[in-house]
């Protein structure tokens, strides 16, 4: 029994220049081709498809650029034309879906979906699945890469501050932000999560727990809050050897079981209501097999199962 919306907008942010190697670019194209839209339509979901973005006019401003960003004006005017366009989306009722593009198109998609939250007074939640924490700021960064800067930019961290020119900007709370599947983090970003009190759910923690166990109290806190859930899908999250696909491989990812068993869940919750796809670059994939799994993972969170069944409730977490 849920009350998400039966209707898909599918966007295409084909951003490349927040990633250190290029073809992010070409992945709206690749889902489409693995089959995305059909997939929904066979779920019985209205998926209706608004195309890809087109690379904005370079930057307006002639603010001065902050060191340590590279790319700054180009993903600055991205940003907060993604912005724009996911309040829109949000808005018009339907479950707004961004395929990327590299990460940093979350600092946009993220801000217009909280935007449209806020106006209705839910708590918008963040579910950052990823082999990284992404919480980098220029002071932090050791590649100046802006995809790993995007969630510390979403939660207000100083550094990018000019980023969505005339889009408002909302932060996110750090208590509702989920690192989730994290393997790799710089130094100082690891002292900044830590410093925020940022929720983490490592690969250790995976694996001493299960995934089942550590999503359903991301779920259970989003619910006592009478919140909303934002999915931002890295696709590094999953382990290379199921998703080669992307330009950053970390060992010891996520298996496709795992990935499985939480897009289930998530669909049985109800309650996500806008998600990113990032990070999935066709020029390095093995004959599409990316582009399947992370379109295979996006049927379990609209519903698609092997048997009917209802998300049992007695699974209980260590101390409980
Ligand atoms: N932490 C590294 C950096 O800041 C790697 C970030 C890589 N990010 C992504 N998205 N692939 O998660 O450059
Ligand atoms: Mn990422
Ligand atoms: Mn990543
Ligand atoms: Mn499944």
């Amino acid at each position: 029994p849920t009350d998400v919306p039966r209707r898909v907008a599918l966007l295409g942010v084909p951003i490349e220049i927040g990633a250190g190697l290029r073809g992010t670019l070409m992945g709206p194209a690749a889902l489409r081709t693995a089959g995305i839209g059909r997939l929904l339509e066979q779920l019985r979901i209205e998926a209706e498809d608004h195309g890809d973005m087109t690379r904005p006019q370079r930057d307006r401003g002639n603010d001065p650029t902050p060191a340590n960003a590279n790319f700054y004006g180009e993903v600055r005017s991205w940003v907060g034309a993604i912005s724009a366009r996911a309040y829109e989306l949000a808005q018009s009722g339907a479950v707004p879906l961004f395929m990327g593009g590299d990460h940093s198109l979350s600092m946009g998609s993220v801000n217009g979906v909280a935007r449209y939250w806020q106006t209705q007074g839910k708590p918008l939640f963040v579910l950052w699945l990823d082999a990284h924490a992404d919480y980098n700021t220029p002071t932090t960064t050791l590649t100046a890469n802006m995809h790993g800067m995007s969630a510390a930019f979403l939660c207000g961290e100083p550094g990018l501050d000019d980023l969505l020119g005339d889009e408002p900007r909302v932060s996110i709370p750090s208590g509702r932000l989920d690192l989730f599947g994290i393997r790799s983090i710089d130094p100082l970003e690891k002292e900044l999560v830590r410093a925020r009190a940022i929720p983490v759910v490592d690969m250790r923690a995976i694996d001493e727990f299960g995934v089942g166990v550590l999503i359903r109290r991301v779920i259970d806190r989003v619910r006592a809050a009478g919140g909303v859930l934002h999915l931002s899908f890295d696709v590094d999250f999953l382990d290379p050897a199921v998703a080669p696909g992307v330009g950053t491989t970390v060992p010891g990812g996520a298996t496709y079981r795992e990935a499985h068993l939480i897009m289930e869940l998530l669909h049985d919750s109800g309650l996500v209501r806008s998600l990113d796809v990032v990070e999935l670059n066709p020029f390095l994939d093995e004959r599409g097999r990316t582009a399947r799994v992370a379109v295979e993972l996006i049927g379990s969170l609209f519903g698609m199962q092997i048997t009917d069944r209802q998300t049992p409730s007695n699974a209980l977490l260590p101390g409980e």
